[in-house]
């Protein structure tokens, strides 16, 4: 298999992707780049039209948005059992919950966030509830299960932690209870999300470094 590329910045969902090539061990070249002005040249732009992160470069092909990349990694590292087996029940509800994450956990964080006013009608067609139904469903479902399959870490949980950690952690957008402080904390101590840290640690020093070189 050739070298990937990722295009990132370690303060940004390209995290996300960085944890998941961890989980696979997958082969690639991370390309830290500054916000505003390596994301916005001409030549990235051609990669990523929204001149955001993060984007991977395989085999010639541009694959953007993080859980689109993340799914793509699960199915390309099936070994690494990230991901139900396709056509089977179990791929189902794992789909399920790939675009509950996607379609209804991020809009409806990002509403809490910017506290973007939500009416009745509005909500009707929508296509997401408020976050707090969300963060139930969630946690209910976690209180009986490890995982959001069942006893298998998989790849959708990676990107709900994601979420969880930049909502509570981070942002401080919402509180986790012991159920959901209980579930991260054992996906955050996965080898892979430890190895993640400290690769995105250096790249933010690169990123330190090329900026005070060009300040010079
Ligand atoms: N839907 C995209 C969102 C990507 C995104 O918004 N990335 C942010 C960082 S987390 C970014 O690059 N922002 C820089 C900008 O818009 O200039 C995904 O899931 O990959």
């Amino acid at each position: 298999m050739s070298t990937m590329q990722l295009y990132t910045h370690p303060h940004s969902r390209g995290v996300t992707v960085s944890w998941m090539l961890e989980e696979c061990q997958a082969d690639y070249q991370a390309i830290p780049l500054q916000f505003r002005t390596d994301m916005k040249q001409a030549e990235y732009l051609k990669l990523n039209p929204a001149g955001k992160v993060p984007t991977l470069v395989h085999d010639g092909v541009i694959i953007t948005e993080t859980a689109a990349i993340v799914a793509y990694l699960a199915d390309l590292y099936a070994g690494k059992q990230l991901a139900p087996a396709v056509a089977t029940v179990q791929r189902g509800e794992y789909y399920k919950w790939l675009f509950i994450i996607c379609n209804q956990f991020e809009p409806a964080l990002t509403d809490q966030k910017y506290q973007t006013e939500v009416t009745d009608e509005m909500r009707f067609s929508l296509g997401y509830p408020a976050l707090d139904v969300l963060i139930k469903q969630v946690t209910e479902h976690l209180s009986q299960n490890r995982y959001l399959l069942g006893e298998q870490f998989s790849a959708a949980d990676l990107l709900l932690v994601a979420l969880l950690a930049w909502g509570a952690v981070y942002d401080k957008i919402f509180q986790l209870d012991d159920t959901l402080q209980a579930y991260l904390d054992r996906a955050i101590a996965r080898p892979a999300y430890l190895r993640t840290q400290q690769l995105n640690d250096g790249y933010l020093q690169q990123l330190n470094d090329s900026a005070n070189t060009q300040a010079d």
